[in-house]
């Protein structure tokens, strides 16, 4: 047996139905699906990777970057996917962390990305490339390894208040069970159609929104990326889409959305980013849809969720999902009582295995009752509902990508002419938050904006580096010494917005 792929691929063998509608292609079943991915199971070990080693990609969105995914867990093999937008330096840290000994990555990255890695194969979009030929010439079926809930199945990568990235470890049983959940509460079932912008390497868009389909055995209309024209064409077609606020944000803005583009919809979910109650609320007037909005993270899955039968309040994340504890507690760890702010904790299947190698920092985060530590602050209403009141944790979430200031600062305050910098978020009409640095120069030092951002490109991935770059003499202090980032982002809240 192996537990994640004997419930997400193991029933579709056989099944005919479309699973994955391509715009600009042909559809793929379900039964052909399973068996591209046992092609790809076969590429990995060809290319040298064995149960139990890494992998990771580097891929453009396509069904062949989802098969790859299944492959690997009917190989046994832990995968890493990885935001395309990382550079090769980030990239590198990766592969090296995780000891992966194969990166898979596009063919149009693969001279920079080439010297990262141990071995790096391609594999384009639409399946070309050095990886594509080891599938092309491979078996239909594999056998699969066998693999119990508490196996690995993934790595995900995630900053850190201190600038070094983390590898997450998921289990299958972390995966598994939270996608059952969310199919029973989401009611989830092969009549519905998915659409699916997100991308395929962060939780939302794999573990949220590919697995419960694939476990409700539902079709997904499969768009490289959020694209307004294609989300729209795609809208009448669907009955289910789950995206980022800025989704909603951006669909908001045009006037071809009204009730009868949406009249076949039967669920729109919100997550990874505060919802504004506003855009709530602008959504149910001009659609009368409610979206529902529900609450996760990498270390977690999702916590929390709005109900589907019943109310679903603007503002609020929901109740705790079905076997999941989350409570709000002081420092200490003491259970605070509804209507109080304190730290969100949560304890469940769904609560990832530890960093890799890196015991101390799950210390610090996980503690040893298997409360996982959020660095959400969250207030819990009367009946329930948890509203998240903001971030214990120094963290800018930009278009649902997070972004760990102390990275910025670093790469900011190693340029030469920069003295200090403090990196906040502020509100953005599109990206929720958006990245901003304060930097003061050296005494002798003439900086400007531009040559700021130039130095920075290429360092960094591009949703990482911030959209302003303001000047000043000093930052704010307290008297311990410690930078007032609460003072810089009441001073720039007005950046962003329309004069
Ligand atoms: C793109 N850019 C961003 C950005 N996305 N900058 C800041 N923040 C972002 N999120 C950059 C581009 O590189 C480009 O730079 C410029 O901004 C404009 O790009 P765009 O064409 O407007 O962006 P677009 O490609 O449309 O992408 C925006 C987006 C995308 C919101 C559609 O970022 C997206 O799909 N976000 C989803 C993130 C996600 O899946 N999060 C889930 C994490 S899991 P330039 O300079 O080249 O013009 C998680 C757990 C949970 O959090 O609870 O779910
Ligand atoms: P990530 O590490 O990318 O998984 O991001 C997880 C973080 O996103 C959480 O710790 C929250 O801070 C934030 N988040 C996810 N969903 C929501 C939501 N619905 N409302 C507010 N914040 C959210």
């Amino acid at each position: 047996m192996n537990h994640l792929y004997d419930a997400l691929f193991g029933p579709h063998r056989e099944n005919a139905r479309d699973f994955l509608i391509l715009p600009d292609g042909a559809p793929i079943s379900f039964a052909a699906f399973v068996a591209l991915a046992a092609q790809h199971a076969h590429a990995l070990r060809a290319a040298g990777v064995n149960p139990g080693d890494r992998v990771a990609l580097h891929l453009e969105k396509s069904p062949h970057m989802l098969a790859v995914i299944a492959g690997a867990i009917q190989a046994g093999i832990i995968f890493l996917p990885l935001n395309t937008a990382y550079t090769a330096a980030e990239v590198g840290y990766f592969v090296e962390n995780s000891g992966a000994r194969l990166l898979l990555c596009d063919p149009k990255s693969e001279a920079a990305l080439s010297p990262v890695a141990p071995r790096v194969l391609t594999l384009a979009a639409d399946g070309t490339g050095s990886f594509g030929d080891l599938v092309r010439g491979s078996a239909q079926s594999y056998p699969t390894e066998t693999r119990g809930p508490d196996d690995l199945a993934a790595f995900l990568y995630t900053s850190g208040t201190t600038g070094r990235s983390k590898g997450a470890m998921l289990s299958h049983a972390n995966l598994l069970s939270n996608a059952e959940v969310l199919v029973d509460y989401w009611l989830l079932g092969s009549g519905d159609v998915l659409l699916h912008a997100l991308p395929i390497f962060h939780t939302h868009g794999l573990f949220v929104a590919t697995n419960v389909a694939l476990l409700a055995g539902c079709p997904m209309v499969f768009l490289p990326k959020f694209d307004l024209e294609q989300v729209i064409a795609w809208l009448p077609k669907s009955t289910v889409m789950m995206g980022v606020p800025t989704f909603y944000t951006r669909l908001l803005e045009d006037e071809r959305l009204e009730r009868d583009l949406v009249a076949g919809m039967r669920l729109f979910v919100s997550g990874s980013a505060p919802l504004l109650a506003e855009t709530h609320r602008q959504w149910q007037a001009r659609t009368g849809h409610v979206i529902l909005e529900r609450y996760g993270m990498t270390e977690t899955n999702m916590n929390t969720s709005n109900p589907y039968d019943g109310e679903r309040r603007a503002g609020t994340v929901g109740v705790a999902l079905p076997g999941v504890e989350v409570r709000v507690c002081d420092a200490d760890g003491a259970v605070l009582p509804a209507g109080q702010i304190g730290m969100v904790e949560v304890r469940g299947p769904n609560v990832f295995q530890g960093y890799w190698q890196m015991p101390e920092k799950t210390r610090e985060e996980l503690r040893e009752t298997g409360f996982l530590i959020t660095g959400d602050l969250g207030q819990f209403s009367g009946d329930g509902y948890l509203t998240i009141v903001g971030r214990g944790k120094d963290l800018v979430i930009s278009g649902g990508f997070n972004v760990y200031p102390k990275e910025v600062e670093m790469a900011l305050d190693d340029l030469p002419g920069v003295l200090e910098s403090a990196v906040i978020g502020v509100p953005h009409p599109d990206l929720g938050e958006g990245v901003v640095a304060v930097v003061v120069p050296e005494a002798s030092a003439a900086l400007s904006e531009a040559d700021l951002t130039e130095a920075l490109a290429g360092q960094l991935a591009r949703f990482k580096q911030p959209k302003r770059i303001v000047i000043r003499s000093e930052l704010p202090r307290n008297t311990m010494g410690k930078v007032q980032k609460n003072l810089l982002r009441a001073e720039l809240a007005g950046l962003f917005q329309a004069p």
